[in-house]
């Protein structure tokens, strides 16, 4: 390895880095992702998101809604080094495929902007990232744009931060744009060129006072966690250069520091002095195994980051390796069982993938064929498995539609597609409802379903309709009653024969169905009753409102039968026609599910979701600071389901993307009035 002419102190790394880049929705991750492939010559020019041609969204779906809707893997080679970058999608629907890539990376260079709004996004990330000890950067995008100094924006974006975020470059202004930046390591000054590397020049007598003052701002925070590096800070004694870089890589590594660097990714500005900071600073697959907890033996072992599966190819694996050396025909096992064994080694570049030679530890490559590895999974060779590293489990899933393949012959090519798709993406959910016969799928959000929908088309090839979801509604009655069911039909040889007296009364919530057997004297045979009960239960499944009926209870009290035509079905139809014409005269009311709900959100936002809470028939349970999370409440309420049906539509909207619930049945409640009615009158009409 080389050792670089600007910064001194070149540890050398063994093995291929990984690194994530990961920040709030559209704040340049992909374009980032872009001028990095430019700058480190992996393409020959710089894609823009805008005209679809990065490397980052190059899937349809992705080009088509200008955003990252999945993780994508690009490889590249800086100063005789190999990196793996992953390019994480902002938006907070698709954050699951952030998540499971975050283990295995040896750091994440955070993409922020100066937006105020952002902020609680930036947390949301940065929390992942302290939570597994990350080593992160923080690099301040869209400079080209700033319009407050960049000692504000960091003002700004510290609360979002449990570490301090530690600025390592200030801006050279010129009018009121940024025309460069001093570095403040190095103590250099460089001037931004246009997709070319930035010019080295000298530091102005203005600029050289505010790099003396920021640089010592920058030693007091590392000083903080070095005594003597704080002694020479107060002795006047100007630290060496190597000792600052040791201090900033230390502190990167231990997390007590989050240091920022600014940059354009639109131009590539900034790029190379981040590459550097990833060269000399990030931890190597080493450090990496070490923060997993990973103890391999002999054996070679990897995580798998990513699955999907190609139009034609199969499955593939996006997978880094950990330790030893997989290759064409490794057999990989997880604690789940064989994995399979690899048909191909490949490198991944975005949505192209390259047959290379065997993978060794710290590369990230895709591996053919593992039917049966799944993402967060950890494989190993060994006779036996490894233990899991980690188990990252999808948040909830907040929105959900029902969906049915376009053509009847597709039904099941669409169940295959479900298992893929799911497969590909466990933070969707496919749920069969067996009452309503829909097949729901639950996602992140309506982006989330509207992509799963798009894949289902483009990529499986079934083209499905959706709708919203049915609704659980339930009825019961108020009144009880008694009444005769009588079945009698003479048609030619054997007629038909039964005839029953039922009571029907109501019961408590939630006490469903009960049959009670009160017949004295033989006058519906014992053999019978079992068919009463049925013919009962049937006519519960359709209630005079047009639901099924529940907590009522019904007593068989009375009846007769006839020697010859009474029989089972008989008796069953006598059972039904007394609920049918009994029901209707019970006072039958409609029952709701309502479910208790716990929205998450940041403080400013608790008013409007208390607003839209009590807005959708919601009752307001209380409120407190959500636990562990400064800045941030938590509302409870119980809300019907009806009305939980698009809330994450509109929690989204209230809180700039952040918010986000979780909901669990409670119980269920009688409905009456104008809403009531409308909806017993749209089933009629659906009928
Ligand atoms: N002015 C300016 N615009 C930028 C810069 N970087 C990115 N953009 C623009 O910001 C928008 C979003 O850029 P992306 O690269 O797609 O952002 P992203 O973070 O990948 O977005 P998601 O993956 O969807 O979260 C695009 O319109 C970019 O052209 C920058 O440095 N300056
Ligand atoms: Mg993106």
């Amino acid at each position: 390895m080389g050792k670089s002419g600007t910064t001194p102190n070149v540890t050398s790394k063994s093995g291929s880095r990984c690194i994530a880049l990961v920040g709030p929705f559209q704040s340049g991750k992909t374009t980032l992702l872009e001028a990095i492939l430019a700058r480190t010559g992996t393409i020959p020019r710089q894609g823009s998101v805008d005209a679809g041609t990065t490397i980052g969204d190059a899937s349809r779906e992705a080009r088509h809604h200008k955003m990252s809707v999945e993780a994508t893997v690009a490889t590249a080679n800086f100063m005789g080094d190999s990196y793996v970058f992953v390019d994480c999608p902002g938006s907070i629907e698709f954050i699951h495929d952030m998540r499971t890539v975050l283990p295995a990376v040896d750091a994440a260079v955070v993409v922020c902007e100066a937006d105020e709004k952002k902020v609680p996004q930036l947390q949301l990330i940065l929390r992942e990232l302290e939570d597994q000890n990350i080593p992160r950067f923080l690099f301040l995008n869209k400079i080209d744009k700033a319009d407050k100094r960049v000692r504000d924006t960091i003002k700004l974006l510290q609360p979002a931060s449990r570490a301090p975020l530690l600025l390592r470059q200030i801006p050279i202004w010129k009018g009121d744009l940024i025309a460069g930046f001093v570095d403040l390591a190095l103590e250099r000054a460089f001037v931004y060129k246009e997709y070319a590397p930035s010019e080295i020049v000298d530091l102005g007598g203005d600029d050289l006072s505010r790099e003396k003052e920021a640089r010592f701002t920058m030693l007091e925070t590392l000083a903080d966690h070095d005594d003597a590096l704080m002694e020479q800070l107060l002795e006047d004694i100007q630290p060496p250069r190597d000792k600052v870089f040791d201090d900033l890589a230390k502190e990167l590594r231990d997390h007590i520091v989050c240091p920022v660097l600014l940059g354009c990714a639109t131009r590539a500005n900034g790029v190379l002095r981040l590459l550097k900071a990833l060269r000399h600073e990030a931890p190597d697959v080493g450090e990496t195994v070490e923060r997993l907890g990973l103890k391999a033996g002999g054996e070679a072992a990897a995580i798998v980051v990513k699955t999907f599966h190609t139009t034609h190819g199969g499955k593939m694996s996006v997978a880094r390796v950990l330790a030893g050396q997989i290759g064409e025909g490794t057999i990989l096992s997880s604690p789940a069982g064989e994995a399979g064994r690899v048909s191909s080694v490949f490198k991944i570049m975005g949505q192209q993938f390259e047959k290379r030679g065997p993978a060794s530890a710290g590369d990230t490559v895709a591996l053919g064929k593992l039917d049966g590895a799944k993402t967060g999974a950890t494989l190993s060779t060994g006779k036996q498995p490894l233990p899991a590293l980690l188990d990252v489990q999808p948040f909830p899933p907040a929105l959900a539609i029902a969906v049915q393949a376009k053509e009847r012959k597709d039904d099941v090519k669409l169940g295959v597609a479900f298992t893929k798709l799911t497969d590909e993406d466990p933070s969707l959910v496919v749920v069969h409802n067996a009452e309503s016969h829909d097949v729901v799928i639950w996602g992140q959000g309506e982006m989330h379903l509207r992509v799963a929908t798009e894949r289902l088309a483009d990529r499986f090839a079934v083209p499905v309709m959706s709708r919203p979801p049915t609704v659980g509604y339930r009825e019961t009655i108020r009144k009880p009653i008694s009444i005769r069911g009588r079945h009698k039909k003479q048609s030619g040889g054997h007629g038909q024969f039964g005839d029953v007296v039922v009571e029907i009364k109501p019961m408590p919530r939630g006490a469903g169905f009960e049959f009670e057997d009160r017949v004295t004297g033989g006058v519906v045979p014992r053999n019978y009753i079992p068919a009463v009960e049925e013919g009962v239960v049937d006519g519960l499944t359709h209630g005079p409102l047009g639901f099924p009926v529940v907590d009522l209870h019904v007593a068989l009290v009375d009846g007769s039968y006839h020697s010859v035509d009474s029989s089972d079905q008989a008796f069953r139809t006598a059972g039904r026609i007394a609920m049918s014409e009994g029901l209707p005269q019970c006072q039958p009311v409609l029952l709701e599910p309502i479910y208790e709900v716990e929205i998450v959100c940041p403080t400013e936002a608790t008013a409007k979701i208390n607003a839209i809470l009590s807005g959708r028939r919601g009752q307001i349970l209380g409120f407190d600071t959500r636990e562990g999370w400064s800045g941030w409440d938590s509302v409870r309420a119980q809300m019907p389901e009806s009305e939980i049906g698009d809330l994450i539509i509109e929690v989204r909207s209230a809180t700039a993307g952040v918010g986000s619930f979780k909901f669990k049945f409670d119980h269920m409640a009688e409905l009456t009035g104008r809403t009531a009615d409308q909806i017993v009158s749209a089933r009629r009409a659906a009928e």
